[in-house]
């Protein structure tokens, strides 16, 4: 069995969750689902980086200590995940002792390795990106300097430990041109050769001017710099520094969905962390793109934070679930408005899914007292109908292989709209008066095409591919792409079927 392990960005624990948190965990989510479909061992982790300058801020201004804040906060973050409905395996908190345990030990290895050294910083520090920058990649404003996230840096001068990035120039590109699938979409990963062709300089790896953090091995003044701390999270969670555990060795190296913002501390400083340890660097970072509000960017400054229980109370979570994935190219910059979203709701699910959907269970239900009789009698367009599912399944699976997930949609889409026309020049409503055996074919037709539909859309909406396999009577314990082909070779039962996805007429504005 294959295996495949997938892990979401752990979040900063100083603030609650929005919106940008609960659109990675979905996209994870939605590709571990597919994955499991296709009959891989799949591992999904996620969980929040509590450590760091920023969260001690956080707690500074609440006025409590930073393990109070986080304890507080990170069970946000775990009540979205179980909100989303996502499906990971474990949820990790970097101030749990199997991650302290699991980054010493790769500092020692850093150090036995004599990958880090002691000496002093001076440069410039973002503490809302916890992040050192060149002066070069800083933005002058009114004789202040931001980082081009917009953060204010501040100039920092303090003893440091040293990794030693530069060295690994040469062993980063050769690594990026043996694999040249590590990063995507691919001109995010032209933009990371192009900075790692400019040269590197040695990394910062520990702080001394504040506390909260896990301490460097035999030496109390210095804490580990956050980032270093929070990428080891992705091994601590497979039993890292057990190299022999099965879970480690199942699932190391694993896939990392990232937003935009960090893909420079996935593609370059941890897969170089890993090379000097010894250790295997990732198989793929995914950076997706930022989402705004409305056309404004996103930020507690502006007031215009979206929290996701909120739309999801409201719209319905498969609705949003399948909103965020259709609506944006996985991998592009894109907007958030209600009123795209009541837009998606109403034409692509209630119009094109759900009613196909209604249209031939309600008719099976009222009609044929909710049963079809097996019969394999097709003709030539039921047989283009069923072509057309496998040819757009294969489609569907080459875009879900690279995390395209839009695409896998329109895919999926195509389908309905072809179902839809099909539906309408077979009328199966006339064909009752005058051909009921032939009714009954293209009904199976039917049954047979919606169940393939619900199997595709299944990582995307799982509440409802399950509604609606249980409208067909199948089983749902064992929704896999196997039993896509199958044919059923029985009667088919319909259950009294409910419309998918309410309409949102009465609220478009
Ligand atoms: O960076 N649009 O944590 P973080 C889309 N702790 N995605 C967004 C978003 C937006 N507007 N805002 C946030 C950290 N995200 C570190 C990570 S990993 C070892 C350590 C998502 O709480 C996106 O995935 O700032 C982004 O990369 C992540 O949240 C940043 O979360």
């Amino acid at each position: 069995m294959k295996s495949y392990y997938i892990t979401t960005p752990i979040y900063y624990c100083n603030d609650k969750p929005h919106l940008g948190h609960a659109y990675t965990n979905v996209a994870c989510d939605i590709i571990a689902r597919y994955h499991k479909l296709k009959n891989e061992d799949v591992y999904f982790l996620t969980g929040t980086d509590e450590h760091g300058q920023k969260v001690e801020q956080a707690a500074k201004l609440r006025k409590i200590s930073p393990k109070k804040l986080t304890d507080e906060l990170s069970k946000n973050f775990l009540e979205l995940t179980k909100f989303l409905n996502c499906s990971n395996d474990d949820f990790i908190r970097t101030t749990e002792i199997r991650h302290k345990e699991s980054v010493h030990i790769l500092w020692n290895k850093l150090i036995e390795n004599d990958e880090i050294y002691l000496d002093k910083y001076k440069g410039w520090y973002s503490i809302r990106d916890e992040a050192f920058f060149d002066e070069k990649e800083l933005i002058k404003k009114d004789s202040v300097f931001y980082a081009p996230s917009g953060a204010k840096v501040e100039w920092i001068e303090e003893e440091s430990y040293f990794f030693k990035l530069s060295k690994w120039k040469d062993k980063l590109l050769e690594f990026y041109s043996n694999n040249p699938d590590f990063v995507a979409p691919i001109t995010r990963f032209n933009e990371v050769k192009s900075f790692v062709k400019g040269g590197l300089n040695d990394l910062s790896v520990s702080r001394t001017t504040f506390k909260w953090g896990i301490g460097v091995p035999n030496n109390d003044n210095h804490i580990i710099y956050v980032w270093l701390d929070a990428l080891q999270n992705y091994l601590s969670a497979l039993k890292f520094p057990d190299t022999n555990s099965l879970l480690y060795k199942k699932y190391w190296p694993g896939v990392h969905i990232v937003g935009k913002d960090i893909l420079r501390f996935h593609s370059v400083y941890w897969p170089a962390f890993l090379m000097a340890a010894n250790l295997p660097p990732p198989k793929r970072v995914f950076a997706h793109g930022w989402f705004t509000n409305e056309g404004n960017k996103i930020s507690k400054s502006l007031g215009n934070i979206i929290d996701p229980i909120k739309i999801i109370n409201e719209y319905g979570l498969d609705e949003f679930r399948y909103f965020l994935f259709s609506q944006v190219p996985f991998g592009d910059d894109g907007d958030f408005s209600l009123k795209a979203l009541k837009n998606r709701i109403n034409n692509d699910l209630s119009n094109d899914y759900g009613n196909l959907v209604q249209r031939v269970c309600s008719f099976i239900y009222n009609n044929c007292e909710g049963k079809i009789i097996y019969d394999d009698s097709y003709n030539e367009e039921d047989n283009n109908l069923f072509n057309s599912s496998i040819n757009l399944f294969e489609s569907y699976k080459k875009s879900m292989d690279k995390e395209e997930i839009d695409k896998g949609i329109k895919h999926i889409f195509k389908l309905i709209s072809l179902a839809n026309i099909y539906v309408d020049k077979q009328a199966p409503w006339k064909l009752k008066k005058i051909n009921t055996q032939r009714m009954n074919t293209v009904l199976f037709t039917l049954i047979e095409i919606i169940k393939r539909i619900a199997i595709m859309t299944y990582p995307i909406m799982p509440n409802k591919s399950k509604k609606l396999l249980l409208y067909l009577n199948q089983n749902i314990d064992e929704i896999s792409f196997s039993n896509f082909h199958s044919i059923n070779q029985n009667n088919i039962i319909i259950n009294k079927p409910e419309p998918l996805f309410p309409k949102y007429e009465d609220k478009i504005d």
